[in-house]
């Protein structure tokens, strides 16, 4: 499948919005991989499919982790979180991607994890600064990023570990294990 072909198919999965906020992880990733000497390609083709999965119905979502052998403490945490590693498995089963450090920076872009990537960080960073995001402590993100990609990225969890703290919801082992890692 070329560019355009998985553009279009990857469109057509979600609503306007959510393809206006795909646009802006895809530039917003290309300019990180090139502020730090990562592949511009590879960076934009996991932010076109990074949320390919999102709108699917939970219970669809639930069934690929399941028979998929993906991690099954997933289904005890915030099914916000599952849309990331199923992206993973259709961008592997229906899009052909089969370079696994762009599936991992698909799978890990909303946990993060320990030891991530620079593409994994180039994601996940791109995922939360887009020009369309608007959150508490976004302009910060966004100026750690012109500097230090492994700040920018603690800083955005930060941010959604106080979200998470706030709302009284459980925090997925990965994300905490992500941010001590940045931190060591
Ligand atoms: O898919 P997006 O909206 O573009 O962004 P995302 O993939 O980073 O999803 C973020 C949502 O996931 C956000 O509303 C917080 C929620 N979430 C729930 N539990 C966790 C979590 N995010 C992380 N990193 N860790 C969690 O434990
Ligand atoms: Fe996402
Ligand atoms: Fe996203």
């Amino acid at each position: 499948m070329n560019r355009e072909e998985m553009i279009a198919k990857v469109k057509a999965e979600m609503p306007e919005r959510r393809w206006l906020h795909t646009q802006g992880v895809m530039e917003t990733a290309v300019i990180l991989a090139n502020r730090y000497g990562e592949d511009p390609v590879r960076a934009e083709l996991a932010a076109i499919l990074h949320d390919v999965a999102k709108y699917w119905p939970t219970e669809k979502m639930a069934q690929i982790i399941r028979e998929r052998a993906l991690p099954p403490e997933l289904l005890l945490y915030d099914k916000e979180l599952w849309h990331a590693p199923v992206g993973a498995w259709v961008a592997e089963h229906e899009y052909g991607v089969s370079d696994q450090e762009v599936l991992d920076a698909i799978r890990y872009h909303t946990s993060g994890r320990r030891g991530m990537s620079k593409l994994e960080k180039i994601v996940c960073l791109a995922d939360y600064m887009e020009p369309g995001r608007d959150f508490p402590g976004v302009s910060l993100i966004r100026e750690l990023s012109e500097q230090d990609l492994n700040q920018a990225l603690v800083a955005g969890f930060n941010s959604t570990i106080s979200f998470l703290l706030e709302k009284k919801k459980r925090i997925f082992p990965l994300t905490v294990e992500a941010r001590n890692g940045l931190l060591e």
